[in-house]
């Protein structure tokens, strides 16, 4: 059976939209999985992001390229009857999203000083051995954003 690694549900579902979106795609393609959440396999991912999974040994990362595996092994196509402009729009309104839109998310989930008070708790609350790495987050996403931001 596939393993999702992801974050908690402290908010009632998993607040990355990459992880929400592939366990809503997994759902959908009624694909049968488990999900698992800890330190330990934050650390493991392949480029220590969020989400990946391990089927039958293999470890296969990045929401999209689980996607991907999941057409070329599971036969899972949610998107077969689009027609190809609606496929277009669909791959344009994807990117916006998570290249663009993503990162006013990011900003104002971990810089509005506001927001990251009721933030933080839901991410390191559900799993307090992250604290440790708080730095390591901060700066990561602090380095991301500038790379995003002034790119
Ligand atoms: N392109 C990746 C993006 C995954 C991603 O950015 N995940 C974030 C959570 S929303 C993450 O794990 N960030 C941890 C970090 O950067 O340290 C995908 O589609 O899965």
């Amino acid at each position: 059976m596939i393993t999702l690694y992801r974050f908690a549900d402290d908010w009632g579902f998993d607040p990355s939209p990459f992880c929400l979106k592939l366990e809503t795609h997994l759902k959908l393609a009624r694909v049968p999985f488990e999900k698992r959440t800890s330190l330990v396999a934050f650390m493991r991912a392949p480029k220590k992001k969020l989400p990946y999974i391990v089927d039958d040994g293999q470890v296969v990362d990045d929401s999209e390229g689980i996607i991907e595996y999941l057409k070329r092994n599971y036969g899972v196509s949610l998107d077969s009857w689009l027609t190809p402009a609606q496929r277009a729009t669909g791959h344009a309104v994807r990117r916006m999203l998570e290249e663009g839109t993503y990162w006013v998310l990011i900003y104002s989930r971990w810089v509005e000083d506001k927001n990251w008070r009721r933030y933080r708790p839901v991410l390191f609350g559900a799993v307090p051995s992250l604290l440790p790495y708080f730095p390591h987050f901060e700066s990561t996403i602090s380095s991301e954003l500038s790379i995003e931001v002034f790119s």
